[in-house]
């Protein structure tokens, strides 16, 4: 489908608009640091700087996302306003890129257990599957359940593991036997743990198509990767490439922002008109018909609890902004939670400096 010139001009502008923001914050703070006459402190203060101007690109990208919200009835794709990648544009005495990452399009590790701390058959299945399509070992699923589940009974098939899985370890330690708190924590659990090269492997494999978000969360069939929509059914084990509605293969660079728009290509309207027809599904009902397949010369449609899984929009996103101040870089990643009003809340901040 072809881009449209002049959405993506109304972004540039946007972004023009918010970077003088952060370009005005930065003066101010600027002033402040041409007075510190302590050298040695000046690293600290580039990186207070970089701090800075990493929390306005934050509240930049929640304005965004909160433009986003009513604008296209609650779709949420790669077509959207919130999903360009922004060039290395200068800001007072340094740097500033970033991008935004829809994080519905990934499987939400927590939604495994249920409300009661008891496994969730459905999405269990659907893990399952994932794990095939990434040659992944399906025991990995059972263990994280055990791993999340309240109880201390490890599952019954095989591949489950609870307290004395872990107390066994060297050093020993307990599992969560509740939500985790970041995709970092899958590094403990059973299959992904330890020093062993095939584990290491796989919670490396695995990483990209997972997050840890509160429990509820739906898949945004929109910005789910072809490994995801693959895993629905067994009956799509070979239809995610169709079925995926990214204009490129972004998916595999997450968290990595992709090339930025070209500002100067953005504002005079010339962008690329050679793009694959990508263009989002407006509804879940649109998917089911788009993923419904014939096998042995019947149509066989998505089973309504897996579509009850899915949506055409999302609720959480994470918002990378690299920052170059100074000579000190630094990363920020933010998990912003939108509510249907278009609001925002930052559910989990972190930054790494390099
Ligand atoms: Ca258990
Ligand atoms: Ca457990």
């Amino acid at each position: 489908m072809m881009q449209r010139p002049g959405k993506q001009t109304g972004v540039v502008m946007l972004v023009v608009l918010g970077i003088v923001a952060v370009t005005t914050i930065s003066a101010v703070n600027m002033q402040s640091t041409q007075s510190l006459t302590v050298r040695r402190f000046q690293g600290y203060q580039n990186i207070d700087q970089a701090a800075a101007i990493a929390s306005a690109a934050e509240r930049f990208a929640a304005a965004t996302l909160s433009r986003d919200a009513p604008e296209d009835d609650a779709i949420d794709s790669r077509e959207d306003s919130w999903a360009i990648s922004i060039p290395p544009l200068p800001v007072a005495g340094g740097t500033i890129s970033g991008c935004v990452y829809d994080l519905d399009g990934h499987f939400n590790v927590n939604n495994l257990v249920d409300a009661n701390g008891v496994v969730d058959t459905e999405q269990l299945a659907v893990f399952m599957r994932l794990l095939d399509a990434l040659t992944l070992d399906r025991d990995i699923a059972r263990a994280l359940v055990d791993w999340i589940d309240s109880d201390s009974e490890p599952q019954l098939e095989g591949g489950g593991a609870e307290l004395e899985t872990y107390v066994a370890q060297d050093p020993p330690y307990r599992p969560a036997n509740g939500p985790l708190v970041s995709t970092t924590e899958l590094r403990q659990v059973h299959g992904l743990n330890g020093r062993d090269k095939d584990a290491i492997e796989a919670y490396e494999t695995l990483l990209p198509y997972v997050v840890a978000l509160p429990r509820g969360t739906l898949i945004n069939v929109n910005t789910a990767s072809p490994e995801l929509l693959s895993a629905l059914s067994d009956n799509l084990s070979s239809h995610g490439d169709t079925l995926h509605r990214w204009p490129d293969d972004g998916w595999t660079r997450y968290p990595q922002c992709g090339e930025g728009v070209d500002v100067a290509d953005a504002l005079s309207g010339s962008v690329d008109e050679d793009v694959e027809d990508r263009s989002p599904y407006e509804s879940v009902e649109d998917f089911v018909a788009a993923s419904t397949v014939e096998v042995d010369g019947e149509n066989q449609a998505l089973p309504d609890a897996v579509k009850n899984l899915l949506s055409v929009g999302s609720s959480h996103f994470l918002v990378r902004a690299d920052i170059e101040f100074g000579g000190s870089f630094m990363t920020q990643y933010s998990v912003l939670q939108r509510a249907d009003d278009g609001r925002s809340a930052v559910l989990r901040r972190w930054q790494a400096l390099n």
